[in-house]
């Protein structure tokens, strides 16, 4: 028996490391070794293990992740029009090539271009009928994509009925690109960080992740956008130039793309370029280029495609951004939560408008993947990211003087043990007095989205932390303000705005506090939804892991972590000498409005074909009355609501033991 226990044990291991290194290909160097078949596969075995052995379950498991990898759960698409690419360009003597062979093609007949920006999202098509929109499809493989219409329904910029009546009467399609900004790329990220989930490389990786996300709900929060660029009606263009299509699209409510040229030569498309080339970086959203097309529909037809592309249009691609430099020296930071991150001091040098010193390194393995060296020559690069990152090593400019990075294997700052579960990326430094820890935290604490106490930076949480003036979030309400106007580089007149400050973050709502306290796994959201469900931090620490997980889009992990959390005798003691110093610890306002309507809480699957209504006017009257439809069951699961030749999904639910109805029980529930 121990034999055959301890082979399992192996397997569970190398199942764990093996799906954490394929979410790590996935969203960070965005080139998947596998297919979402074949990783659902792998998270699945590992499932079925866990269920078989419940003590090799361990809580950071990937089976317990809410996020991982987007699900296989879309349905395929054939489009009605193969959705072709671009051929590209990457010089302007490509461009130049590209005007001679139109020009052949127009044989002296005049033309005209439209410059547009290329947009570094995914390609989908929104189909219209009678100016409903009824479906949003992904570009796929050009011929079959995937129905993502939860997704796009979510996208603000896409108008669910089209505003010119006149053309919209049947089976329009119209084409674009979806696309996250800047800003809510940052944001995501940040999120995905806080929870301690992989971070997305671009935004364009990230914009794919969303579309296939399977609850509309994340999908809506991460503020997907859609930028317009053709129109079809049936199969054909409606327009007699690409231009009326483009103005059309704007009087139908679409989000046209504002930067655009009509160009009567190719000079004028080359200076459109270049102009926009210097822009980029102050646009809010990535490009990858330019897309140059031909104006007139005739010619357009005339000229056709190659099987792959069409002969009217061409992208012309900025260079990318990168950059050669020298690693001059690799520092390991010590975050708050304990996780060493190596980042590379490099030689300054100009990176698109920008002088770069730093990049990250990400973590140990990172660096041994790219075999990087102190005194190495680096190739650099700047994508969606703000901090660029290290592309690889100039081998041939190596000198042999170069030397191999040792990572550390105590704490840099604290001197403290750090480990690195087996299967992880992350080393944390496990010490429970480590100051950088400290520090982070203070900071965490007192940052904008948290308890927001305006001046307490940097430098002043180190001076706290050395001085060992605070030991953690709770001495703050203690320090004198004398004290403070001691420290360097502070006056009385600072240290008594600090004091302000910090009296002022005591009325600040449970959910900053929640957030503040920087719980594994909680970020903001996820203290705003705790925060209010349980409505003070007393309930929340009492609740046991059923009960917080029993919340919506609360999964176990989180809950795990939060009973962990409160089980530390430290942090009761830190909740209760916040409390006596004042701070706010009960939830102002609505307490549990969100738990109204008959069907509050409930989660609803549908599938099979229904009688008397759509499955989409079945789900608005659940959600009417506060319920949620998802598309998986799973044992969170209510209700199935089982129509005509339902299949899987029903199986699952009878295994489950989930309740299934039919739809006349759904209709008597709904009264
Ligand atoms: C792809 C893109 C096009 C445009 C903008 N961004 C893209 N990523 C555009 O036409 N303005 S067209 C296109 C394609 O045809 N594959």
């Amino acid at each position: 028996m121990p034999t055959s226990t301890k082979t399992i044990e192996k397997e569970v291991k190398k199942l764990r490391a093996e799906i954490v290194r394929h979410e790590e290909l996935y969203y960070v160097h965005d080139r998947p070794e596998i297919s979402d078949v074949e990783y659902d596969a792998l998270v699945e075995r590992l499932r079925r293990l866990e269920e078989e052995h419940p003590e090799l379950q361990t809580p950071d498991s990937p089976t317990l992740r809410v996020g991982g990898r987007p699900a296989a759960g879309f349905e395929e698409y054939v489009h009605r029009r193969p959705v072709l690419s671009l051929d590209n360009s990457y010089n302007i003597e490509d461009l130049r090539a590209f005007d001679e062979r139109c020009r052949k093609l127009a044989d002296g007949r005049a033309f005209e271009y439209v410059a547009e920006l290329k947009i570094d999202g995914l390609s989908i098509s929104l189909h219209y009928e009678s100016g409903v929109l009824v479906r949003g499809v992904t570009r796929g493989d050009g011929r079959v994509g995937e129905d993502v219409t939860q997704s796009v329904r979510t996208i603000r910029s896409v108008p669910l009925r089209l505003k010119d009546g006149k053309e919209a009467g049947a089976g329009i399609e119209v084409r674009g690109e979806a696309y996250l900004s800047r800003k809510a790329f940052e944001r995501i990220n940040a999120e995905r960080e806080e929870a301690e989930e992989t971070r997305f490389a671009n935004p364009r990786n990230a914009a794919a992740g969303t579309i296939r996300q399977l609850d509309p709900k994340i999908v809506s929060r991460r503020r997907l956008d859609m930028f317009a660029y053709d129109v079809l009606r049936g199969e054909r263009k409606p327009f007699a130039s690409h231009r009326e299509a483009l103005d059309w699209l704007t009087r139908a409510g679409l989000q046209v793309n504002e930067h655009r040229a009509l160009c009567a030569s190719i000079d004028e498309v080359i200076a459109f370029c270049n102009r926009m080339e210097a822009e980029r970086d102050n646009l809010e959203y990535e490009i990858d280029g330019v897309v140059v097309k031909v104006n007139s529909t005739a010619l357009q037809d005339e000229f056709g495609a190659t099987t792959k592309a069409p002969r009217w249009a061409i992208a012309y691609k900025y260079p990318a951004r990168q950059a050669t430099t020298q690693v001059e020296s690799i520092v390991v930071q010590v975050g708050r939560t304990g996780a060493l991150t190596p980042v590379a001091n490099l030689a300054p040098v100009q990176l698109a408008g920008t002088t770069v010193a730093r990049a990250t390194l990400h973590n140990e393995d990172e660096i041994k993947r790219l075999g990087v060296r102190l005194g190495d020559w680096v190739n650099i690069e700047k994508s969606g990211e703000i901090i660029p990152k290290v592309l690889g090593v100039v081998e041939s400019r190596r000198t042999g003087a170069e030397k191999p990075f040792k990572f550390p294997k105590t704490c840099p700052v604290c001197g403290g043990v750090v480990s690195r579960p087996e299967g992880e990326v992350v080393s944390r430094c496990v010490a429970a007095d480590c100051t950088a820890q400290l520090k982070g935290r203070l900071l965490h604490y007192a940052s904008r989205r948290a308890m927001r106490i305006e001046g307490l930076g940097e430098a002043l949480a180190e001076q706290f932390v050395q001085k060992k003036m605070v030991r953690d979030v709770a001495d703050l309400y203690a320090l004198k303000t004398e004290d403070v106007a001691a420290l360097e580089r502070m006056a009385e007149k600072s240290a008594a705005n600090l004091a302000a400050q910090i009296e002022a973050s005591k009325t600040r709502d449970l959910p900053h506090l929640v957030y503040g306290l920087g719980l594994r796994h909680v970020g903001e959201r996820t203290a705003a939804i705790l925060a209010r469900n349980f409505g003070s931090l007393a309930r929340l620490a009492a609740a046991s892991v059923e009960e917080i997980d029993a919340i919506h889009e609360i999964g176990l992990t989180v809950a795990q972590s939060v009973r962990d959390w409160f089980d530390d005798e430290g942090n009761r003691d830190l909740c209760e000498r916040l409390r006596a110093a004042g701070v706010r610890t009960e939830m102002s306002g609505d307490v549990g409005a969100s738990r109204d309507g008959a069907f509050a809480g409930k989660q609803f699957v549908l599938t099979g074909k229904l009688e008397t209504m759509t499955r989409d006017e079945a789900r608005a009257l659940i959600e009417s009355r506060g319920g949620r439809v998802t598309s998986t069951v799973s044992k969170k699961t209510d209700y199935v609501v089982a129509g005509e030749d339902a299949g899987s999904k029903l199986d699952k639910a009878q295994t489950l033991g989930v309740n299934v109805i039919d739809e006349a029980a759904l209709k008597g529930m709904l009264g």
